[in-house]
């Protein structure tokens, strides 16, 4: 984001919000003058991140967690990963926020405010999982290109809002249509109004699901800007690029939708396993639906110390993307014996599901705790690396932990 635009035109009263403290002399500043202490702003106070979040790019923001901010139920904003493809909309007049529904296979295009949208529907609240098609990017070799995530982009927050399928009820949708696909109101890096960011989208099937929100609440609060103030599409359980945050339009498509970051080796992978490093042609790339199986060790942080004879309390999270998790377990020999971690089920449907087990250790000395989640299907994290693909997606690897018994 550039900070300049940013603060371009920003009124008296944000500007004292952003500095936390009233410009007292305020009304003397020249017209679009911008003050130093705005000129630079701290992303973790500009988009109220816990400072412990780690920054990766600044143009534009994308920001992960470490493993243990993520220890909560429930993600609270501080220690939401951002990722962003373009620049923040800015001025943000949510009495004059609308969003069309048109495309190709919609029987009448509307376009409501988001106060039609508050009133004319019934609200839902689910806990949904959000998780980059690129977390743990970091891993894969060769390297892949693009955001070097390591575990922290994921999130499993409340989201409040309207049934997508509702709504598409309400403007009828032709038998043709297959796919839905998300415009939003953020600006492409190059400036250029005619480009966007990102414009993807998901199957009709996963759009009519309970759970498919238009949502403009995140943890019972107006959604924070970074996360798609003032109405965001929330698909839980797919890659989070399919939740278009600042949403204004959905199309609705007869074919599948060709927008931006649709095609190429955009959130696309190898439809048939590849060795590392080979060249894939894009007729041979298939787009990512559900996530797999992952799970993560919020507690404790890797490094732990205890005490001989005493045992360790772990715990932490697991999802399957569309699935649920039927099984938790842990190693502490490197993967050669598992036992169980007690597991609980999932609030609603696509929320993370959490994990604890204490666990006693045979002598003193280095170890490391190794988690493995199983989905509804059977299918297990790999101990190490899942298949090489050209952009780096998929990680779900076992998430570990070094532990010293002293
Ligand atoms: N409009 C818009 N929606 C977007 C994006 C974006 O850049 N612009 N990024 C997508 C990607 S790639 C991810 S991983 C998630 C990140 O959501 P978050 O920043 O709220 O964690 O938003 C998705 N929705
Ligand atoms: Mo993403």
């Amino acid at each position: 984001m550039d900070r300049r635009d940013f603060t371009y035109r920003l009124s008296l009263v944000t500007m004292s919000s952003i500095l936390g403290a009233d410009i007292v002399f305020g009304h003397n500043m020249p017209k679009n003058y911008l003050p130093l202490g705005l000129q630079d702003p701290d992303p973790f106070e500009l988009f109220h991140k816990d400072k412990e979040m780690v920054v990766l790019n600044d143009k534009p923001w994308n920001m992960e967690a470490k493993a243990h901010l993520l220890n909560d139920d429930i993600t609270p904003n501080q220690y939401m990963f951002i990722r962003n493809n373009g620049k923040i909309p800015q001025n943000i007049d949510v009495s004059k926020w609308t969003l069309t529904i048109d495309g190709e296979s919609v029987k009448n295009p509307k376009t409501y405010t988001l106060d039609e949208l508050k009133r004319r529907f019934t609200q839902h609240t689910y806990q949904l999982t959000l998780e980059c098609g690129g977390n743990g990017r970091s891993e894969f070799n060769p390297p892949a290109k693009g955001n070097q995530w390591t575990i922290g982009a994921v999130s499993c927050a409340e989201w409040t809002g309207v049934r997508l399928r509702d709504v598409l009820e309400d403007v009828g949708v032709n038998p043709d249509a297959v796919y839905i696909g998300y415009h939003a109101a953020d600006t492409h890096l190059s400036g250029d109004p005619k480009k966007e960011p990102i414009s993807r989208g998901v199957p009709l099937a996963k759009a009519l699901q309970d759970e498919t929100l238009l949502a403009f609440s995140m943890n019972g609060q107006d959604i924070p800007l970074a996360h798609g103030y003032p109405l965001r599409l929330v698909c839980g359980g797919w890659p989070a690029s399919t939740s278009g945050k600042w949403l204004t339009r959905i199309s609705v498509r007869n074919q599948v939708h060709d927008g931006e970051k649709m095609g190429g080796s955009s959130y696309r992978v190898p439809c048939e396993t590849v060795a590392p490093g080979t060249k894939v042609d894009d007729e041979n790339m298939c787009i990512i639906e559900s996530m797999p199986i992952k799970s993560l060790i919020t507690y404790p942080k890797s490094g732990a110390l205890i005490k001989q004879g005493q045992t360790l309390k772990m715990n932490g999270h697991a999802w399957a993307g569309e699935l649920e998790v039927s099984k938790m377990e842990y190693s502490i020999d490197f993967g050669s014996t598992w036992h169980h971690c007690s597991l609980k089920k999932p609030t609603n449907r696509l929320a993370w599901q959490h994990f604890n087990v204490t666990i006693p250790f045979p002598q003193k000395g280095y170890y490391e705790v190794w988690a493995r989640a199983t989905d509804s299907q059977g299918k297990s994290q790999p101990m190490v690396l899942p298949g090489w693909n050209p952009k780096g997606y998929l990680n779900n690897a076992c998430h570990r932990i070094a532990v010293k018994i002293v």
